[in-house]
C-alpha cells in the first residue's frame, strides 16, 4: 500500500524512524504540521488534571521515580485518598477546564484489597462528566475487565524507553510486564495511554527504538505522554543532564507523524521549558497537556500562566 504519510500504519521500520528523528527540525515539523492538519483541528489543545492518589512507598526500583521505596527523596508516603477528597480535586479540576482526570498510585500493582475502593472512585468521577484516566502500575486480564466495567476510559501505562536501556532503569519489574500490561489493558478495550520519558542518559537510537514499539503495537496508543525527565533529589537520577530542547520537539514530531490520530501530550517537564519551547512543541503536533499546579508529586506550570500562554498562541480548549 502507498504511504502518502496519511495512513495509520502499525508497520514502521526502525530505519524510517531514524531518518524521521534525523531530519532537518523544520523539515520534520512541517510534515508533521501537514499530517496533523488532517486529523485534528488545528489551535486545539486537551487539558488533563492529575491526582496522586496514593503517594510513596513504591517497591519498584524505577530510577527516575521520587516515589520508589528505593529512593531517598523527601517525599512523605500517603494511603489511598478518600473518595470525597478525590471527588472534591476532580470537579475542582472541571471547573478551571479539564476534560480528564487522571488519577496515580504508586504501586506495582494494585492490591486486592484496594480494588473495590477504585471501582467507587471511577464512578464518581466519570458521574461529574469527566473522562477517567488511571494508573495503577501492572494489571491483569480480570483487574482490566473490572476497570472497563466500572466505566473507566483510559489507563495509563508507559513504555518509558527503549527494552534495552528499560534494563538500566528498572531492575524490579520486565518491559516484557510493561508490555503484558498493555494487551490486558487493551483487550479489555480500555483506551490506551502509553509513552516515554526523554533525559534518562538514553541515546538518539533509544528514543527511536521506543517511537517505533508505541508506533507498532497493534493499535497505536490513544494517548502519548511525552516526559522530560524531572531530575528529583535522592534519586538515581537526580543528576542527569539536561536533554537538548530540540531533542523533545524532534520525538513529539516523530511521534504526531507516526501515530497520527493519537493525541501527543507534552508532559512532564514543562515548568523546565520557556514559552517559546512549548510553542514549537505545539507546533510539531503536541495537542494536550497535564493542566493544574501539580503533576503527581513535583510542580507544573500554574493554570494562570496555562491561560495565558494559549492566549498567546491563539490555542483554544478541545471540548
Ligand atoms: N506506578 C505506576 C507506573 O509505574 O506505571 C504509575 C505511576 S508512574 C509515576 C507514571 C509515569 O510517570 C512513569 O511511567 C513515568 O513515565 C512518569 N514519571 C515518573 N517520575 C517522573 C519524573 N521524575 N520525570 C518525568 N516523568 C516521570
Ligand atoms: C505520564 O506520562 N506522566 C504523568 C502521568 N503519566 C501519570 C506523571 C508525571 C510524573 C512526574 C513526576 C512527579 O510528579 O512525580
Ligand atoms: Fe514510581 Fe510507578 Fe516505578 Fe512505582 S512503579 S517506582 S510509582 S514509576
Amino acid at each position: 500500500m502507498m504511504n502518502n504519510g496519511l495512513l495509520k500504519r502499525s508497520d514502521w521500520l526502525l530505519d524510517e524512524v531514524i531518518e524521521l528523528l534525523n531530519r532537518p527540525l523544520f523539515d520534520l515539523i512541517f510534515s508533521a504540521q501537514e499530517i496533523h492538519r488532517v486529523y485534528f483541528k488545528t489551535n486545539q489543545v486537551q487539558l488533563s488534571s492529575l491526582l496522586n492518589i496514593k503517594t510513596g512507598a513504591c517497591s519498584e526500583d524505577c530510577s527516575y521515580c521520587s516515589q520508589s521505596v528505593h529512593s531517598n527523596s523527601a517525599l512523605q508516603p500517603q494511603p489511598l485518598m478518600e473518595l470525597e477528597a478525590i471527588v472534591s480535586e476532580a470537579k475542582e479540576a472541571k471547573a478551571k477546564g479539564a476534560t480528564r482526570f487522571c488519577m496515580g498510585a504508586a504501586w506495582r500493582s494494585p492490591k486486592r484489597k484496594d480494588f473495590p475502593k477504585i471501582l467507587e472512585i471511577i464512578k464518581a468521577v466519570k458521574a461529574l462528566g469527566l473522562e477517567t484516566c488511571l494508573t495503577l502500575g501492572m494489571l491483569d486480564r480480570e483487574q482490566a475487565e473490572q476497570l472497563k466495567a466500572a466505566g473507566l476510559d483510559y489507563y495509563n501505562h508507559n513504555l518509558d524507553t527503549s527494552a534495552a536501556y528499560y534494563e538500566k532503569i528498572v531492575s524490579t519489574h520486565t518491559y516484557q510486564d510493561r508490555l503484558d500490561t498493555l494487551a490486558n489493558v487493551r483487550n479489555a478495550h480500555l483506551k490506551v495511554c502509553c509513552g516515554g520519558i526523554i533525559g534518562l542518559g538514553e541515546s538518539m537510537a533509544d528514543r527511536a527504538a521506543l517511537l517505533h514499539q508505541l508506533a507498532n503495537l497493534p493499535e497505536h496508543p490513544d494517548s502519548v505522554p511525552m516526559n522530560q525527565l524531572i531530575p528529583v533529589a535522592g534519586t538515581p537520577l537526580e543528576n542527569a543532564s539536561k536533554p537538548d530542547p530540540f531533542d523533545i520537539v524532534r520525538c513529539i514530531g516523530t511521534a504526531r507523524i507516526l501515530m497520527p490520530a493519537s493525541h501527543i501530550r507534552l508532559s512532564a517537564g514543562r515548568t523546565e521549558m520557556s514559552d517559546e519551547l512549548q510553542a514549537l512543541c505545539f507546533f510539531a503536533g503536541a495537542n494536550s497537556v497535564f493542566f493544574g499546579e501539580k503533576l503527581l508529586t513535583t510542580d507544573n506550570p500554574g493554570v494562570e500562566h496555562d491561560y495565558q500562554l494559549f492566549k498567546r498562541l491563539g490555542i483554544s480548549l478541545e471540548q
